[in-house]
């Protein structure tokens, strides 16, 4: 049974870029659902209640057709905001450092241009999604959206950065406003973290 991890921060320590009350009901309600969720798909399919999310969402194809699109959704929404919780620390922002600093240079230009990249997917994704920053299997950083809970795992990349675009993720806050709730998230983003994702890829 896969449980909700345990949130690395308190719900108000991203305010006021991310409000607590969006916090809570993010991380409570829609990360829970998605758990549940998954779970309730996997019921009677012990060998995959065995496998651990990632190796799952790589190998979507191979599993039962009955059960597909459930895992999909709700497997990859359990392993995003997994991953997202940990993106973001009270305090964060600053510029990143280290070797996801100088790949990021290298590839993109200065910081202000991977912001601006960046920026440009989250706000192009329509409807519900994510943007992401990624390796791929060539090793290089490449900016990229996915739709709904689709994760970049499951396209056989490995993400060490991402940012939650559905409306559950700012609309108290930010109504319509996407642009500035992509903005304030700048703030809070952990580049150490980020860094060590990186690092484990490479
Ligand atoms: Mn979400």
């Amino acid at each position: 049974m896969f449980v909700l991890p345990k949130l690395p921060y308190s719900y108000d320590a991203l305010e006021p870029y991310i409000d607590a009350q969006t916090m809570e009901i993010h991380y409570t309600k829609h990360h829970q659902a998605y758990i549940d969720n998954l779970n309730k798909a996997l019921e009677g399919h012990e060998a995959l209640q065995d496998k651990p999310l990632i190796d799952i969402l790589r190998a979507l194809p191979t599993l039962p057709e009955g059960i597909r699109t459930a895992v999909r959704n709700n497997g990859g929404g359990h392993f995003n905001h997994t991953f997202f919780w940990t993106l973001m620390r009270k305090g964060g922002g600053g510029a990143p450092r280290g070797q996801v600093a100088d790949a990021l240079t290298k590839q993109f230009g200065d910081l202000k241009m991977v912001q601006n990249q960046f920026n440009t997917a989250a706000k192009s994704v329509f409807g519900s999604g994510w943007a992401w920053l990624v390796v791929d299997a060539q090793g290089k950083l490449q900016i990229i959206t996915t739709a709904n809970q689709d994760s970049p795992v499951s396209m056989g990349l490995s993400p060490i950065m991402g940012l939650d675009v559905w409306e559950h993720a700012y609309y108290l806050k930010y109504q319509n406003r996407r642009v500035d709730y992509i903005t304030a998230w700048w703030n809070v983003i952990d580049w150490d973290q980020v860094e060590e994702n990186y690092r484990q890829l490479i």
